[in-house]
């Protein structure tokens, strides 16, 4: 640890912005590992996750949030209080915004609720996918953003490229707090693997299923067993609220989730470095977006889904 270091930072930095812009790909990047599940749809992340980046003296510990959004449904209000509660006491909040979309009318939301002082941290400012833009088009919707709002800095990143993230990376580890780090220094996730392991699931049903059926779902790792040749048998449990679901999701003759299945214990077993044995089964739960215990399993509090 450097908390021997009377030079040692460290403090939370808060991702937020709408669903899609970026927040999870720029977690992992930062960290260099894949803790946060990517897809190109929206609402992929429902809860708050913890990943650590090292730079220099400096220890800072990112949490990926929800994207947000108006929300519908008793799961997206409590995947949008969870949002807005990991930037709460964060040390530096990021909004990221995607430079091809800009001052959208979800980011004239979040700045509006930004200006009732939710957030104890800095704000700063991260337009993401530069990629996709021209400069010119850049450096206007800057200028507008920050006629919006007063952010601290602003940054222009490429989360997937990675173009401008060591920029962002080392402003942030000089604006932290000093103080011992908060975690050992080879640590790079504060999530469970049971919950790792069943975003990763839902990452390749996300990415393998159409429409709706993804956001009518969710993944529970029921158990995880050690076996003595060093591999482990893991056995989880895909909740959908419709027979018709099931259906779908097991595919003719199985052929879905057969290849659901080998895809989330290929990137398991690359994770962890070791075999793994995956076995999914998928259970109807019609009620499954009204019951606690599921919320309590995706890092959620049910609570906060109350309207
Ligand atoms: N072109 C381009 N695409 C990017 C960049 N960063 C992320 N993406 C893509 O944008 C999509 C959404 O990325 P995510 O990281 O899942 O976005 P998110 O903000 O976490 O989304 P939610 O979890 O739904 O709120 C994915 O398809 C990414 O590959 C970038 O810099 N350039
Ligand atoms: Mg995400």
């Amino acid at each position: 640890m450097a908390d021997a270091n009377d030079q040692s930072r460290a403090g939370f930095v808060a991702l937020i912005g709408e669903p899609n812009a970026g927040k999870s790909t720029l977690l992992n990047r930062m960290v260099g590992a894949k803790v946060s599940i990517v897809t190109h749809k929206v609402q992929t992340t429902r809860a708050r996750i913890r990943g650590v980046a090292i730079e220099g003296d400096s220890q800072i510990v990112f949490v990926d949030t929800p994207g947000i959004f108006k929300p519908k449904r008793r799961l997206d209000r409590a995947m949008v209080t969870a949002a807005w509660g990991g930037a709460a006491d964060a040390d530096i909040t990021v909004l990221m915004v995607e430079a091809h979309r800009g001052l959208s009318e979800g980011v004239e939301g979040i700045l509006a609720a930004l200006a009732e002082n939710p957030v104890r941290g800095k704000i700063a400012l991260a337009i993401n996918k530069i990629d996709m833009v021209d400069v010119e088009k850049l450096l206007a919707m800057t200028q507008k953003l920050n006629e919006r709002f007063d952010f601290v800095e602003t940054f222009m990143i490429s989360a997937e490229k990675g173009r401008g993230v060591d920029d962002l990376r080392k402003w942030l580890a000089k604006e932290i707090p000093m103080g011992p780090w908060l975690y050992p220094e080879d640590q790079i996730a504060d999530l469970p693997l049971r919950m790792i392991a069943a975003e990763m699931t839902r990452e390749k049903l996300t990415l393998n299923l159409h429409q709706e059926l993804p956001y009518q779902l969710t993944v529970e790792t029921e158990k995880w067993e050690e076996r003595a040749d060093g591999s482990a048998r893991v056995d989880q449990i895909v909740y959908v609220a419709r027979d018709g679901h099931k259906g779908i999701i097991l595919g003719k003759r199985g052929e879905t989730i057969k290849r659901i299945s080998r895809q989330s214990r290929e990137e398991l077993s690359e994770f962890l470095g070791r075999k793994i044995h995956l076995f999914l089964q998928v259970k109807v739960r019609p009620n499954w977006l009204e019951e606690a215990e599921r919320y309590g399993e995706m890092g959620l509090d049910f609570k906060d889904g109350n309207a």
